[in-house]
């Protein structure tokens, strides 16, 4: 009996440990040294500001990670309106079945990602998500997703529009735009 005990917490103490060293290698969705916890709540409210949809939304591209990994979503956002801000509601795509915003960040030393609920981009100014920063989560990958292949991604804005966007689907070792 007691072996019994010890052998299924010695089996869940291994699988715990794989899961953490999957999360700290090179290949995360953020593609940074991140200690991930995926299900951080974010420690602020949500805007209730609608803001702009005078936006121009460039560069973007998921690095397809396996199946079993979330892939990352990186894109330059550019409010071009002079008063109002833009505000991200979140992205959607067919081709997950889930996406979130996400933020890394430093925290003493140590490196943290977590989801955040928004993210505003002041008038007039420009904001990248980039490998290290902001930047999506893609889970639920729809089968036949390849590397090169481009897919339509709606930015939800605050005012309730849906932009689509064409973004590029590259390898897991891209860390920018111009990478394959
Ligand atoms: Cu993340």
């Amino acid at each position: 009996m007691n072996k019994i005990i010890l052998m299924s917490a010695l089996l869940s103490a291994s699988v715990l440990t794989s899961q953490a060293l999957a999360h700290h290698d090179g290949t995360d969705h953020d593609g940074h040294h991140a200690n991930h916890d995926m299900h951080a709540k974010s420690d602020r409210a949500p805007s209730t500001e609608k803001g702009t949809e005078n936006l121009r939304i460039e560069d973007c591209w998921i690095r397809l990670l396996p199946n079993v990994a979330p892939s990352g979503g990186f894109f330059v956002l550019h409010n071009q309106d002079k008063s109002e801000p833009v505000v991200l509601k979140g992205i959607e795509t067919e081709s997950f079945g889930m996406s979130m915003l996400h933020e890394t960040s430093e925290k003493n030393g140590m490196s943290a990602m977590a989801m955040v609920p928004d993210v505003t981009v002041e008038p007039g100014q420009s904001l990248s998500f980039k490998p290290g920063s902001y930047h999506a989560m893609l889970e639920k990958p729809v089968a036949d997703l390849k590397v090169g292949q481009q897919i339509t991604v709606h930015f939800e804005l605050g005012t309730g529009k849906k932009m689509p966007v064409q973004c590029t689907l590259k390898s897991p070792g891209a860390r920018k735009f111009s990478d394959q």
